[in-house]
């Protein structure tokens, strides 16, 4: 199974990396390897890199402002606690920014939660749920699909995948009904 897999990642790699992701520190990795997994079910190739808002703020800053001559296409960012670092990341790219609160710590994510989506006007990051690192690289591959055909026609594939589940989950619940 695994060496089946290994062409495919091969060639995932060789492909110019669309997605930046950036998260504020390796303890995000529990999260944001949902968002990297997404990406590559969907053959989307993504550069990953751990950069804070407040413990490296150039790393973040320089990652951003070179981000669109790099080739990249979309950010997603995920931090916890005071999360600042999609609005840095934000503020030094024309790039769309996706934000990723990561949960958890003393306030349960609402921190990270507001951090990130309480951005001033004129800067935006379209933040998702907390934890939401799955959803963030659906709709970094949405973004991208706007001008990949292919990419499109993967996503209405996996939208009617996610119909049929619902449809089994329904057919399972009548079986666990009670008969009359
Ligand atoms: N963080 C790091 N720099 C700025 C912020 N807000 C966040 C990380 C992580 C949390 O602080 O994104 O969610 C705890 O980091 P660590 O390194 O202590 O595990």
């Amino acid at each position: 199974m695994l060496a089946a897999k290994e062409p495919a990642a091969k060639a995932l790699e060789a492909l110019p990396p669309k997605v930046l992701v950036v998260m504020g520190s390796d303890s995000d990795w529990r999260v944001m390897k949902q968002t990297v997994a997404t990406l590559r079910e969907f053959q989307v190739a993504c550069a990953v890199e751990v950069a804070s808002a407040h413990r490296s703020p150039e790393k973040a800053l320089g990652l951003s402002a070179t981000a669109r001559e790099k080739g990249f296409r979309v950010i997603i960012a995920g931090a916890g606690g005071a999360a600042h670092l999609a609005g840095v990341l934000a503020a030094k790219t024309t790039l769309p920014v996706i934000g990723v609160p990561i949960g958890g710590g003393a306030l349960g994510g609402l921190d990270a939660l507001y951090a990130t989506v309480q951005m001033p006007a004129g800067v935006p990051v379209a933040t998702v749920a907390i934890d939401g690192g799955k959803n963030a690289a659906l709709l970094a591959i949405q973004i991208l699909a706007l001008r990949e055909p292919a990419l499109a026609a993967a996503l209405a594939t996996y939208k009617e995948k996610l119909a049929r589940q619902v449809e089994e989950k329904s057919a399972r619940l009548q079986s666990l009904l009670p008969q009359d």
